[in-house]
């Protein structure tokens, strides 16, 4: 009989969070400790872990939903041997054996601890975080800033999870006693604080907050704001995430920041995803966003520059809501999170950057002949006409460096690059990634045939980790083992042109003296506007063209 468990959200430290992200859906094998739901309070977005390993049955709760301790995520069919029960009540999923203890999402208020000194200055103290030596990434409060109760002192991040510290009690800040990057543990001093109206008396030191019971739960937070949206990298485990690198992780830079910034920028009517952050990995400061906000004003609301390329000006209408289902029957279906992540960066790509598109067709009569020979002398490898286009997209390269290159963030300068490292588009059921095959211009063909069929292998079985789709210089799209004649590929930025290639098909070409059946490759070269003309944009898919209509110049 199957093995029916339910999941449910453990001791999250508040009440009434909301959902704002369902990361399974029914059928997805789910591995013990893999995120099912992101919740975020307005103290710590976190995940919430399968407690078990096993299937998603059904999924219990969808975004907006608020949910607290005990409230039912999901059925989950439970693999053979999950070891834990599942709760039978309301009541947090108890930890098969956790391997460590996990830090607490939202801390109870730092623990007060007697006075430090008479007029009412108390030492404020880590509450019980549920780690030890955790790295400080933010100072949220100076001295002089009079603070109330519960208001956000610092953000501590662990492997885990993002969190802040509330202050226990109100008053005014006289002394900070931490700095960013110091490590800390329950019972370590934060600040000193002069305690004002009716601020409680004081209180034993360290005083035991009410912060979880850690070692009673499973390992409740895996960390988003440290990794934000890995879809592409989603079976990365989470005990072997790789450090944070937004821009590895997500190009599309989600935004990372703690949920005070967001909050802070929400207030402001700052779009965060346009801030660019200059805390560590690209964390998004309070005064990132004030900066922001400076320019945005000094520029007239009319953001050229860095904020043009950060993604400013567009004042598009809001998307149409329809209730659908006033027309017709209807079904609702998730985006997965790979086609939310892609979706997010075609759309910007494909609004900032102007795009044209030019069309080629490339006589590949010769290079077929050649391929089929080279297949049957390599039975066990696909040579398939890919490998061959990027060989050719190297040369072009090499002639045309403008191709071989990105803006930089300010949108005013050219970075050219000296490598040679092409990304593939590949279509998965979950979506399309693009992995990288790296150097291509020191790997010959039959190398590139072996990689091809491993990245697009890793692709499909969703095992491509961050690294392996990042650092690209230039991106083929292939639908030519689909069909089609043309296609407007998005160019994937910030690299500045796509090549996509369409299915090859035998044609009456006429040769001076009469028609010829040849085989020809449609090639559309979408390029960056901003970056390469029309004239450089032709001299290169003919250029391309030729390549692969003589391969013989590919040695060259
Ligand atoms: N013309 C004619 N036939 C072609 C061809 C072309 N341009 N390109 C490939 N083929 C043939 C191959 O030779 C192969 O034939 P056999 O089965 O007889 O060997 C067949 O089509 C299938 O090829 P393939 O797709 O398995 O291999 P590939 O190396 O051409 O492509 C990959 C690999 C990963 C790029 C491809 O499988 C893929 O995912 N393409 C989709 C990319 C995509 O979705 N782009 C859209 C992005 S915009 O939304």
């Amino acid at each position: 009989m199957a093995d029916l468990k339910e999941a449910r959200v453990p001791d999250i430290g508040s009440e009434n969070v909301p959902v704002i992200e369902v990361l399974v859906k029914p059928g997805d094998k789910v591995a013990k400790e893999q995120g099912l739901v992101t919740l975020e309070s307005d103290k710590a977005t976190m995940e919430v872990p399968a407690p078990f390993a096993g299937t998603v049955k059904e999924i219990k709760l969808k975004v907006g939903d608020e949910v607290s301790e005990g409230a039912l995520i999901a059925i989950i069919e439970a693999d053979g041997d999950a070891a834990a029960p599942a709760p039978k009540q309301a009541a947090p999923a108890k930890a098969e054996a956790p391997a460590k203890a996990a830090p607490a999402p939202a801390p109870a208020p730092a623990p007060a601890a007697a006075p430090a000194a008479s007029g009412g200055v108390r030492e404020v103290l880590v509450p019980d975080i549920g780690s030890s030596d955790v790295p400080v990434i933010e100072i949220l409060v100076k001295v002089g800033d009079t603070i109330t109760k519960d208001q956000s002192l610092i953000t501590l991040e662990s492997d885990k999870a993002t969190m802040e510290v509330p202050a226990p009690f109100a008053g005014v800040v006289k002394e900070i006693k931490v700095k960013v990057g110091d490590e800390l543990s329950e019972g370590s001093l934060i600040a000193l604080v002069e305690a004002v109206g009716g601020a409680p008396a004081a209180a034993p030191a360290p005083a035991k907050v009410e912060a979880p019971k850690v070692e009673e739960k499973p390992e409740p937070i895996a960390a988003r704001g440290v990794l934000p949206g890995n879809a592409p990298e989603g079976d990365v485990p989470p005990t072997a995430r790789p450090p944070f690198d937004s821009k590895i992780v997500m190009p599309g830079d989600a935004p990372y920041a703690s949920p005070a910034i967001r909050a802070f920028a929400r207030e402001l009517g700052v779009d965060i995803r346009q801030v660019k952050g200059s805390g560590r990995g690209g964390r998004i400061q309070r005064e990132d966003v004030t900066g922001y906000v400076k320019h945005a004003l000094a520029s007239g609301a009319r953001p050229t520059g860095a904020a043009v390329a950060a993604g400013g000006g567009l004042n598009l209408l809001p998307w149409p809501k329809v209730d659908f289902s006033k027309f017709g029957e209807i079904e609702e279906k998730p985006l997965s999170r790979i086609q939310k992540i892609s979706g997010a960066n075609l759309a910007r790509n494909w609004a900032m950057i102007p795009h044209v598109t030019q069309h080629e067709d490339a006589d590949i009569t010769e290079l077929e002949a050649f391929r089929k020979k080279l297949g049957e002398e390599n039975k066990d490898l696909k040579v398939t006409p890919l490998v061959f286009q990027i060989k050719a997209v190297v040369a072009a390269l090499k002639k045309f460096p403008q191709f071989n290159a990105s803006l930089d963030e300010t949108g005013e300068k050219l970075i050219l690059k000296k490598y040679f490292h092409i990304g593939i588009a590949v279509d998965t059921p979950d979506g399309l990634v693009v992995p990288v095959i790296r150097d291509c211009d020191k790997k010959g063909l039959l190398d590139l045939a072996v990689e091809l069929g491993e990245i697009s292998k890793k692709a499909r079985d969703k095992k491509l980790g961050p690294n392996e789709m990042s650092g690209g210089c230039f991106s083929i799209s292939s639908l030519g083992g689909i069909g089609g004649t043309a296609f407007t590929p998005i160019v994937n930025a910030p690299e500045v042109a796509i090549l996509g290639v369409s299915k090859a098909a035998m044609k009456p070409v006429w040769n001076g003296k009469e028609f010829a059946p040849r085989l020809m490759l449609p090639l559309s070269l979408s390029y960056d506007h901003r970056v390469i003309d029309g004239a450089l944009a032709a001299r290169f898919a003919s250029f391309l063209a030729q390549q692969l209509g003589d391969i013989r110049r590919l040695l060259l």
